[in-house]
């Protein structure tokens, strides 16, 4: 108990802890999803600073926890919030706990969910956890909140937490070989023990796609939009000229890197001439799933027809699926029937990924 006590003083003021607690939350939730789109390692410094801000939140946490817990342990001071607040420690708490377990090697799959998507769906859970319990409790700090010690206390928080971040850091180096790559995806050898479709990687959609295989000799793809000559192509029109090495980088947390072979979408577009408007290149599904481009980037993309010596299987796009260098793996389009030349870029296509599959 006299421990937790010298926790209580040695900790910044409570409005402090709790503004703190707050906005690490808050940055925790938005860098979390925005580097689902890191694929690139220019990006890796966002990865970095939601490791080092999770791990601080740990010790602000255990500032907050020790100054309430009489509170929450003596029941009669309970209000009605209490039940809520208890709840949002416990998946504050889970969240951190699987992100650092996922940082230093660790994953224990639930139904086919890895430790990162666990960790992700805690934190999607905090989020609305956060603004119900901030409703209720929210006050601004006060001056004298704000004193010399304050500020003190709150930057040997920030520093242990960057120590520990190191710490961390340091403890995957030596446990995992660094095999995480900057994004935080480990091999999939590390995660899979199962032989999966093609022996290679596994086979993943992003929520419900999961389309009847589609028919090689019916299947058209089109090539159009904002172009002089759109074409029709069958699949043995798509004879495979290039290869490409590319990384597979699911933010399901793993990666593989494949050989693919098929057609330069700068070959492709070639042939039909974009207009003097063309801007964007959207690739779209059969199932409705889409992402688009700029077209100097797609251009340099492949679209793929076989991987390995294979030709694509069914669950991995056959026949054409987008490889995107430096995109992540839900950017890759799998069963691709259309390459349309646009205008403007399609921010619909982040809720179509979502909800594409669902009837
Ligand atoms: N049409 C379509 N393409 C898709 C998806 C999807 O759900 N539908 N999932 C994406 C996701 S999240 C990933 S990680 C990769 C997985 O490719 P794979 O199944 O070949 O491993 O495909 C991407 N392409
Ligand atoms: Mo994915």
């Amino acid at each position: 108990m006299s421990r937790l006590d010298g926790l209580v003083r040695a900790a910044p003021p409570p409005a402090v802890v709790d503004w703190l607690i707050g906005g690490c939350v808050a940055f925790e939730v938005g860098s979390g999803l925005v580097s689902f789109t890191v694929g690139t390692p220019d990006g890796a410094w966002l990865v970095w600073l939601h490791a080092l801000v999770g791990v601080t939140l740990v010790g602000l946490l255990a500032f907050k926890l020790a100054r309430v817990r009489h509170r929450v342990l003596g029941r009669v001071s309970w209000d009605r919030q209490t039940p809520l607040s208890i709840l949002m420690a416990v998946v504050a708490l889970a969240s951190l706990a699987t992100g650092v377990f996922w940082t230093v090697g660790g994953n224990v799959p639930i139904w086919g969910w890895t430790t990162l998507n666990l960790h992700v769906g805690l934190g999607l859970l905090l989020a609305p956890l956060l603004l119900v319990h901030l409703r209720a409790r929210f006050r601004l700090p006060r001056r004298t909140d704000l004193d010399r010690r304050a500020a003190m206390r709150t930057g040997a928080t920030l520093a242990a937490g960057a120590v520990a971040w190191r710490v961390t850091e340091t403890t995957d180096r030596l446990l995992d070989g660094a095999s995480r790559r900057f994004t935080g995806s480990k091999p999939t050898a590390d995660l899979y023990d199962t032989e999966t479709e093609g022996g290679r990687f596994p086979v993943t959609s992003w929520v419900a796609d999961d389309p009847d295989p589609v028919d090689r000799d019916a299947w058209r793809l089109r090539v159009d939009g904002h172009v002089a000559d759109p074409v029709s192509l069958s699949a043995d029109d798509l004879a495979p000229d290039r290869s490409l090495t590319a990384t597979l980088d699911c933010t399901s947390g793993w990666y593989t890197v494949q050989e693919w072979r098929g057609v330069r979408v700068g070959d492709l577009l070639a042939s039909v001439e974009p207009t003097d408007e063309a801007r964007y290149v959207r690739f779209v599904s059969v199932t409705g799933y889409r992402w688009s481009l700029p077209l100097e980037e797609a251009r340099d993309a492949l679209l793929a027809t076989h991987v390995g010596d294979d030709r694509l299987s069914h669950g991995h796009g056959a026949p054409a699926r987008l490889v995107a260098p430096g995109r992540r793996g839900f950017q890759w389009v799998k069963w691709i029937e259309r390459v349309e030349v646009r205008r403007e870029p399609d921010p619909a296509q982040w809720v179509v990924t979502l909800v594409s599959g669902f009837d």
